[in-house]
């Protein structure tokens, strides 16, 4: 399982007035925390500044590197230029989040990851706008992939998100986008999948139970990363026990390590 560490996104109130005022100190303390609890990747996303966007986000990357020991980034914009201001200041392999289909982002970015080692999420949207069946994820998947793979791009690297919708909107979306994870995983081999899953359970109560519970299901399809806090040591020890029981950990070995380093108890 590949997990993101999301707390380093300005959309929360503490990490939007830590870089406004250039608080270094508590981004790289949520960095490193996020890091010994078991983060691949360190989101940073500073979306929500308008025209300063990229240069905050390069701001992020130097001060989450710098406290990381050059822990890998993941670059959490719409925007290419902001990604690429991002990447230009990144150390070692970092994680493009995201291309989609949007023709302005796809065009501004796939030269960018063409040819390279970067890992890159492929967003299921598309000019259209956000897809709600299994086949209109699939389709925009597809062309995604061929797209990536066609550029020289290994498919290892590819991480396609089927972009999740909340189920309190239409009670459908929790299962299009759970058949949508097992359908890429069967129909496109050696590609991961992975999601932001915070927003099935938007606008209802009790959030952390129901993304817990997505989480599980979703890795019982096949979904191999996830963008999430992993400072909620119940959801690390859902994510770590879901694997061992759908067959990813031989002999148990992870659980086993997880358990002993006392990560499964509450
Ligand atoms: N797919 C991809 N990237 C993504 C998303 C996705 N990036 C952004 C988002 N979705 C995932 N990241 C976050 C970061 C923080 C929070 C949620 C998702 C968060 N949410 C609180 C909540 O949900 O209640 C609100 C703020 C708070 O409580 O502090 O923190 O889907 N590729």
């Amino acid at each position: 399982m590949l997990v993101v560490g999301e707390l380093i996104n300005a959309s929360r109130k503490a990490i939007a007035e830590a870089i406004s005022t250039k608080d270094a100190e508590t981004i790289q303390k949520v960095a490193s925390e996020q890091l010994e609890a078991g983060a691949n990747f360190i989101d940073v996303n500073a979306g929500v500044f308008v025209g300063k966007e990229a240069e905050y986000l390069q701001w992020l990357v130097k001060n989450v590197q710098e406290a990381t020991n050059d822990a890998p980034c993941c670059l959490d914009s719409p925007d290419p230029k902001a990604i690429q201001a991002a990447l230009s200041v990144h150390k070692g392999i970092a994680m493009i989040n995201s291309i989609s289909l949007e023709k302005i982002r796809y065009d501004a970015l796939l030269p960018v990851i063409a040819g390279t080692d970067l890992k890159v999420i492929a967003l299921c949207m598309s000019d259209e706008g956000m897809p709600e069946t299994t086949e209109q994820r699939l389709k925009i998947a597809d062309r995604l992939i061929n797209g990536l793979v066609q550029n020289n791009v290994q498919p290892d690297n590819i991480y396609v998100d089927p972009l999740v919708q909340p189920v309190g909107t239409n009670k459908d979306f929790g299962v299009e986008f759970l058949n949508a994870v097992e359908a890429i995983s069967k129909e496109f081999k050696g590609v991961h999948t992975m999601c932001g899953l915070s927003n099935i359970s938007y606008g209802l109560p009790n959030r952390k139970f129901i993304n817990q519970t997505f989480a599980i299901m979703a890795i019982a399809k096949g979904l191999d990363g996830l963008i999430i806090n992993p400072l909620d040591k119940r959801m690390m020890a859902s994510l770590i026990t879901a694997e061992t029981l759908v067959g990813r950990d031989n002999f148990c070995m992870n659980y086993l390590s997880a358990y002993r380093a006392q990560k499964i108890e509450f």
